[in-house]
């Protein structure tokens, strides 16, 4: 019910979007016009990051890129400047003008992009999230890195246990409309609230750096001149932990970091002692997370799977295929596709999977 209401007011909006006229220009980045019908050959597959200059999105990208192509299809990749809802707007607007078969999206604003990607829909083109989902009623289905419950609970434990289970800790987030940061921020205070052991840590603040590294740079420093208690700070966004790191590092700080990063950016930072600001963190393998949202656009392109809970796909050599559709906790009539737990990197894992992504 609720949704039908959503579709109706999407409408009305839609309609006021299009007199107004959104355009706006795209830098494409590969690719060819899209074909209708015919198999996996005959399709254009699009991606959308949440930003260009962010090697995790890199990553994610060229996961994507690697299936599609595999599989014979033309990929599109496409990098909006900055991680605005604005940008990937005009994104997402060339590529209904260019005819895509599919767009996999990693949405910077639940609400904000709901309109355009009702636009694609109407189009007959499917919409695939990834990473950072939309309004469940705009997209077939939404590849999730990890379930948000677990990614929440993961960084709650952490930030206790670097604190010795009292004491201030602040967030820094990437921006302040990003689906999957707010969801991972409202499942740590979750997890905080529901569980007396976690009463003696204080919440200070969610600083926004906007997925940008000056910013998230001088969102740090503000942090620590402003609370000088303040014993952790936890980035659920690896642009935002890797500038945290360095800023802590380079200054000997006593503050320690958690939160999620990737392993090539963070190996000087991770470490047991003194001289590392960053004692361990967690992660996904993001290049997967590409290749998963290229199996589910050719499974919905080529209508092996509709969106349904309980649809399920092949997806290559990737460890848990075939993967199945799974309804969304508190929202039952939307699926997602699990891509596995938040995986731990240490001091002993580090290098590793430095190598890796
Ligand atoms: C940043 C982005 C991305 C998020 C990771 C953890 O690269 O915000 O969306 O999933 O961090």
């Amino acid at each position: 019910m609720k949704k039908k209401l959503f579709s109706v007011l999407l409408c009305a909006t839609m309609a006021v979007g299009l007199l107004a006229g959104c355009g706006g220009g795209s830098s494409s980045s590969g690719g060819s016009d899209g074909a209708a019908g015919g198999d996996t050959s005959a399709h254009t597959y699009a991606i959308v990051t949440k930003s260009s200059g962010n090697p995790y999105n890199e990553r994610e990208a060229t996961g994507f890129k690697e299936v599609i192509e595999a599989a014979g299809g033309t990929c599109v990749v496409q990098n909006p400047e900055a991680a605005t809802a604005d940008a990937q707007i005009s994104v997402i607007q060339s590529l209904i003008s260019q005819g895509v078969d599919s767009i996999a999206i990693a949405a910077n604003d639940s609400n904000a992009l709901a309109s355009v990607c009702q636009e694609a829909l109407d189009a007959g083109i499917k919409v695939v999230t990834l990473d950072s989902d939309v309004n469940t009623a705009v997209r077939a289905t939404f590849c999730n890195q990890a379930g948000v419950q677990e990614v929440g609970q993961a960084l709650i434990e952490a930030v206790y246990d670097i604190c010795g289970g009292e004491g201030q800790y602040a967030i820094l987030s990437a921006t302040s409309q990003a689906t999957n940061q707010n969801a991972w921020i409202e499942a740590m205070k979750s997890v905080q609230e529901s569980d007396a052991k976690y009463a003696s840590l204080e919440l200070v603040e969610v600083a926004y750096g906007d997925d940008e590294p000056q910013k998230s740079t001088d969102q740090t420093q503000a942090l620590l001149n402003k609370y000088p208690n303040l014993k952790c700070i936890c980035a659920p966004t690896t642009v935002g932990i890797a500038a945290a790191a360095k800023v802590l590092q380079d200054q000997g700080s006593s503050v320690k970091l958690t939160g999620l990063g990737l392993p090539s950016e963070m190996k000087e930072y991770i470490g047991a002692d003194d001289a590392h600001s960053c004692p361990y963190m967690f992660l996904w393998n993001p290049i997967d997370l590409g290749k998963l949202a290229g199996y589910a656009s050719i499974a919905l392109v080529d209508g092996t799977i509709t969106g349904a809970v309980g649809d399920s796909f092949e997806a290559g050599d990737m460890e848990n295929s075939p993967y199945t559709l799974s309804a969304v906790a508190g929202d039952e009539s939307a699926s997602e596709i699990i891509l596995g737990p938040p995986f731990k990197f240490d001091p002993d894992n580090i290098e590793e999977w430095a190598a890796v992504y």
